[in-house]
């Protein structure tokens, strides 16, 4: 009693309303068909899909007790833009921050918002969990009038869609028979969680619009035929307002606009969203690219037909505003030089298991056998040496307050929205696309085009790097605790498209906790809460050790070219498919259309390489060789 009144009064004398916002939210199977083409199990809250809308005043605290009630699989909430100063073990991505959730556990979230106020949403942070429906938004109001006038304030996800469980994708994408790392493709896009929604507006009126991809992969166009609208708001970053006719949404991006209604209700219009063709090796033909939706002024009037299902046509008539030249409206100014510079080069490459992986400097990020926060909890001295964090998880050691610049070389033909945990960082250059797959462009701080650097840069918490192309972002390490940095498209994620920053070790030593629950929770999970990256600890000589961590698997052996690879592959896949017949019950998890996309993409891979030379064909059967001792 005394507490709570202590903090009302506290709370009192801020000139804040603050408040503890309580849930629990019991994790479980729920059977929906938000497309309308097929029903499946998803994942929702307490028996609820879509999962709630959080939402929450600045400064509030935020209590959550979460229950795994999945049978067979472990759960985690990550917050995502939230900077969770002071309180880095909330995060909530697995063996980052916290142990898994393991089926039967209850992990208590419990964290104040901080000095932050937009739009957000909480996304599991376990494997690709998210794409099985564990997701929602995370509103956090402001406690003082925004700066411009609205009328309502309307929520709006887009997402892609899947008819298999993210798991059972898992095993087929990262896979041998998936040499190029095809991506799975969706089977819909999702509009506010359904299709062909039919939004009720008034005229003359103001909407305050948050739109929310969140989806697992692919970046959606959206716009509404007849109306504009004002760009006031990105990823949490209140921005000047900027007029466009459509938007660009990444997955993980948010952007807040106002639309304003037309003066008389005389028609309706169509409300358009677009999966983006190109960042899909393969458009299966009943996979619908362009959906409509509408808003209803009258809906005694008629609706305009549902757009042709034409990807080009569509895009063509449109003009997304590019977000590099977004200005926020904090005076925040260019950082200075940084004092500290992580350059990776990125690239997706086999290793000696077949599968393809993302590196970055030639590593995939690999979990450690220890929550690396534990890691730094536990480590005392040694938190500063880098090496006991593991030598496959990309770790790099931040120093309090340096100003930090991360040089990121996109050496793909893929888009990939990049997402930083606990920051907005500064987007201060940004390449077009490369043409040349063979030759990408690489940041050149000599060259004058690549260092013309905006004043007052974008601020934002998810960036999307052109294909083999650039981007150069800076942040200030104020923030103490352990961040990913990594690529928002899960599958890639998945692939090991991550860094971890180790922010401050020494402060996060002295001044945060973790409770015993996460101990708890660890104990639960099988997983050690004690140790290095191996969870070895004792003697420095012991912390030094790291024999027994996880590691990528070896590379591929030399004599094997890229290109004997893939044609190896493509025998097998053909063979393969001539007894598709007889596999296919018994390989439940292949999905045909990943199957197609990477004939399709192997084949465009080998017209490019011609045919293969002898020692060619001889590393083809040395290839095979390797082929039977992994398979089974
Ligand atoms: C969560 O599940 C438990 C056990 O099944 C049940 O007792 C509890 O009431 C549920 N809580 C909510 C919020 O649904
Ligand atoms: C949960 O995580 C632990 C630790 O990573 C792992 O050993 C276990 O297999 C996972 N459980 C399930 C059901 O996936
Ligand atoms: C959440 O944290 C606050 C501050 O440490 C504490 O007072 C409160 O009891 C915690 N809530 C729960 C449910 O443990
Ligand atoms: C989307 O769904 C939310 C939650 O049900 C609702 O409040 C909102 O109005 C919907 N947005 C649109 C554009 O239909
Ligand atoms: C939308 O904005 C563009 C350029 O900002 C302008 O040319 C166009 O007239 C506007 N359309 C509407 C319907 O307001
Ligand atoms: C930003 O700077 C301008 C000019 O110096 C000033 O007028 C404005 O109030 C400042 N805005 C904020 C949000 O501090
Ligand atoms: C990235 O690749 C370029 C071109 O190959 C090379 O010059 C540079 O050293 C590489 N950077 C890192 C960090 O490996
Ligand atoms: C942890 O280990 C125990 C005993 O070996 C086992 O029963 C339990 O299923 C394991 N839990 C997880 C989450 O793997
Ligand atoms: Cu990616």
């Amino acid at each position: 009693m005394t507490y709570f009144f202590l903090i009302y009064l506290l709370c009192g004398i801020l000139g804040v309303i603050c408040e503890t916002q309580e849930y629990h939210f019991n994790v479980s199977y729920v059977d929906k068909n938000p497309d309308g083409l097929h029903e499946r199990r998803v994942i929702g809250i307490n028996g609820q899909w879509p999962p709630p809308t959080i939402r929450v005043r600045k400064h509030d605290r935020v209590v959550i007790h979460v229950t795994n009630l999945l049978e067979d699989q472990n759960t985690s909430l990550h917050f995502h833009g939230l900077f969770q100063k002071g309180s880095n073990a909330m995060d909530g991505p697995e063996m980052v921050t916290q142990c898994p959730i393991p089926p039967g556990a209850t992990f208590l979230y419990n964290f104040t918002v901080d000095d932050q106020a937009g739009t957000y949403w909480y996304h599991s942070h376990s494997g690709a969990q998210y794409g099985d429906g564990l997701r929602g938004l995370f509103i956090i109001d402001d406690d003082k009038p925004l700066p411009f006038k609205y009328d309502e304030d309307v929520t709006l996800t887009l997402s892609d869609w899947y008819h298999n469980e993210n798991r059972a994708i898992m095993r087929s994408f990262l896979n041998k028979y998936n040499p190029t790392g095809a991506e799975p493709i969706p089977q819909s896009a999702l509009f506010n969680d359904s299709k062909n929604v039919e939004w009720q507006i008034a005229p003359d009126s103001t909407y305050f619009l948050r739109i929310v991809n969140i989806g697992l992969f692919v970046s959606q166009y959206v716009y509404i035929e007849g109306h504009n609208f004002t760009i006031v708001e990105v990823d949490g970053v209140l921005v000047e307002p900027q007029e466009t006719d459509s938007l660009y949404i990444a997955v993980a991006q948010r952007v807040g606009v106002l639309v304003h209604t037309k003066k008389h209700a005389e028609e309706n219009f169509r409300f358009v969203n677009a999966l983006d063709e190109e960042m899909l090796d393969f458009v299966p033909e009943d996979l619908e690219l362009v959906s409509t939706n509408w808003v209803v002024y009258d809906k005694d009037k008629k609706m305009p037909a549902p757009l042709k299902n034409d990807f080009s046509k569509t895009v063509a008539k449109i003009n997304p505003f590019d977000d590099y030249e977004l200005k926020p409206l904090r005076n925040d100014s260019l950082y200075n030089d940084p004092d500290y510079e992580i350059s990776l080069n990125f690239t997706m490459q086999n290793l000696g298991d077949g599968v393809s992986y993302a590196l970055f400097n030639g590593k995939k990020y690999v979990p450690p056998k220890v929550p690396t926060l534990l890691t730094v909890f536990d480590s005392g001295e040694y938190a500063n040496h880098n090496i006991i964090y593991g030598s496959n998880t990309n770790s790099f050691i931040l120093q309090k307050d340096e100003i930090v610049q991360i040089v990121l070389n996109n050496m793909d033909p893929g888009k990939h929205p990049f997402h930083l945990h606990g920051h907005v960082f500064q987007l201060i250059s940004r390449s077009e696309a490369g043409e040349d797959d063979d030759s990408p462009i690489l940041f050149d701080p000599s060259n004058k085009d690549h260092v013309q650097y905006p004043e007052k840069p974008l601020l934002r918490d998810t960036v999307m790097v052109n294909p083999n192309g650039f981007i150069v972002l800076r942040f200030k390490a104020d923030n103490p605790g352990v961040w990913l940095f990594h690529c928002h498209l899960d599958w890639h994620l998945e692939q090991g498209l991550a860094i971890t920053l180790i922010e401050a070790p020494s402060e996060i030593q002295s001044s945060q906790s973790v409770i015993e629950n996460h101990f708890e929770t660890c104990k639960l999970a099988n997983v050690s809460s004690k140790g290095n990256a191996a969870g070895h600890y004792g003697s420095s000589a012991q912390w030094f050790d790291l024999t027994g961590e996880n590691v990528q698997p070896e590379p591929l052996p030399e004599s094997f070219t890229m290109k004997g690879y893939i044609a190896f592959v493509i025998c097998t896949l053909f063979a393969f498919y001539g007894i598709y017949s007889i596999y296919h019950y018994g390989m439940e998890d292949v999905k045909t259309d990943t199957n197609k996309a990477v004939i399709q993409k192997l084949h465009s891979i080998l017209e490019k390489y011609g045919t293969l030379d002898e020692n060619e064909e001889t590393s083809l059967v040395s290839l095979n060789s390797i082929h039977d001792r992994t398979s089974h």
